[in-house]
């Protein structure tokens, strides 16, 4: 894989060298814009010139208006290795930087196709997109640059008490580069920023069981510790921060761990976990200038900005958490659902869903697959816990072969994908999604 992204750099030297305007196109969640901001600051840093667009999918006519543009170099990032047919007939040279299943089509020779299923790596824990990307600006001697993948990682949950293969050695680029910091400590969000009852409430991974997702339960545990709930984490002395981590570890052992920090970065961004949340919300929030604006190093209106639409979409998540503890999820043999037709609800579905299970606002014994109304459409976003996945569960193949069946489409890691389907075929869709995972697991 290090060869072939190799092989890539020298194709985006080539380009830059030639002061061509590289493309890039790059996908909107947390590791889609990291992926997208490794490959920018490195054409950047070399004096290169690039133009990019950011999109949730990479669908049939965004790359039918691309072979208008007569680029001379197409990057995609983060997305592109389930396309490889349509972008065998783009022209010009064409780098993916994917971490997701590849299509079965192989890639002509003006694709640079840099992907770890092609080489064996797991895709949906060992590297991210952010990572694929910075495999290939790597050679560049953009060691500096590898924190950014990592927060990819953090973006594609791919931490789970440490980072695994090709990350690890991203971790030790980073590392080396001292721009990153590793150190123990507790690991809840905004200790310095937010109320202590709130930076519970608002930790999602790890989770804090009883207490993710639930403001007052939060409350009254600090209350019944007998410390005052509203001060952040890091303003309170050290023999209560002793107490509160011994009574968080009770809760969850993985909440005191390793934390991830950059330590010449301003505090909203210090930590790549907040770092990866805040680019989180910008993509779902459809602002991507801002997200691209903040990886390239714009630290005033933008974070501001950007600080802004956290707060904002943690609120609504408290409302989703709620929500699914009210009504629980609807069970049918294999899998569990939910269905909302509310707006708010329907961009913070899949965290609900992963979220809900990690956090045991719902059962964890059964996928659970989270579906929104969207007019005349459903969006499907289906997550499953690691157990499940050794059990056999593969929601990117379950997803994308029940939504063909019904003219939708999908697809995604095994642990976690999504789907569009038409609002019609909603429960027929759900039960052929049944049995699809029931098969799974008996197999
Ligand atoms: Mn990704």
């Amino acid at each position: 894989m290090l060869n072939r992204a190799g092989e890539a750099c020298d194709v985006l030297k080539k380009h830059i060298e030639k002061d061509n305007i590289i493309r890039l196109i790059s996908h909107n969640d947390a590791d889609g814009l990291s992926a997208a901001g490794v490959i920018a600051n490195a054409i950047k840093e070399e004096g290169g010139q690039f133009h990019t667009t950011i999109v949730p999918r990479l669908k049939k006519d965004v790359i039918r208006s691309l072979s208008h543009e007569k680029y001379e170099l197409y990057v995609f990032c983060d997305m592109g290795s389930a396309c490889i047919k349509p972008l065998n007939s783009l022209k010009g040279d064409i780098i993916v930087a994917d971490h997701h299943q590849p299509s079965k089509t192989v890639a002509k020779e003006h694709i640079s196709h840099v992907n770890p299923h092609l080489f064996g790596i797991d895709g949906s824990r060992d590297i991210s997109g952010a990572g694929s990307s910075y495999l290939v600006v790597r050679n560049m001697d953009k060691k500096h640059l590898a924190y950014m993948a990592l927060v990819g990682a953090f973006g594609d949950m791919q931490y789970s008490n440490g980072f695994n293969g090709v990350n690890q050695l991203i971790l030790n680029d980073a590392l080396e580069s001292k721009t990153l910091d590793v150190h123990e400590g507790l690991k809840i969000v905004s200790k310095a920023t937010e109320p202590l009852y709130k930076s519970m409430a608002y930790t999602l991974n790890p989770p804090l069981p009883g207490y993710t997702g639930n403001l007052e339960a939060s409350q009254e545990l600090l209350e019944r510790m007998g410390v005052s709930y509203g001060i952040p984490f890091a303003e309170f002395e050290e023999e209560e921060k002793d107490v509160i981590k011994r009574e968080l570890e009770k809760i969850n052992p993985e909440i005191f761990g390793n934390v991830y920090s950059l330590p010449h970065e301003v505090p909203a961004l210090r930590d790549l976990e907040e770092y990866s949340a805040i680019l989180d919300a910008c993509g779902k929030n459809k602002e991507y200038g801002l997200a691209l604006s903040i990886v390239l190093g714009e630290r005033d209106k933008s974070l501001e900005k950007a600080l802004e639409l956290q707060k904002t979409y943690r609120n609504e998540l408290m409302k989703g958490f709620e929500w699914i503890a009210r009504e629980g999820a609807v069970q049918l043999n294999s899998i569990q659902y939910l269905y909302s037709e509310d707006k708010v609800l329907k961009s913070i579905m899949g965290t609900l869903a992963g979220v809900g299970m990690s956090a045991k606002i719902l059962s964890d014994d059964k996928p659970v697959i989270g579906l929104s109304r969207l007019h005349k459409d459903i969006k499907v976003s289906g997550r499953a816990t690691r157990p499940l996945v050794e059990l056999g569960v593969d929601l990117g193949k379950a997803l994308s072969d029940a939504s063909v069946n019904f003219g939708g489409q999908g697809g995604g890691h095994d642990i976690a994908a999504g789907a569009m389907i038409p609002y019609e075929a909603k429960d027929k869709f759900l039960h052929l999604v049944d049995e699809i995972i029931e098969e799974q697991m008996n197999s």
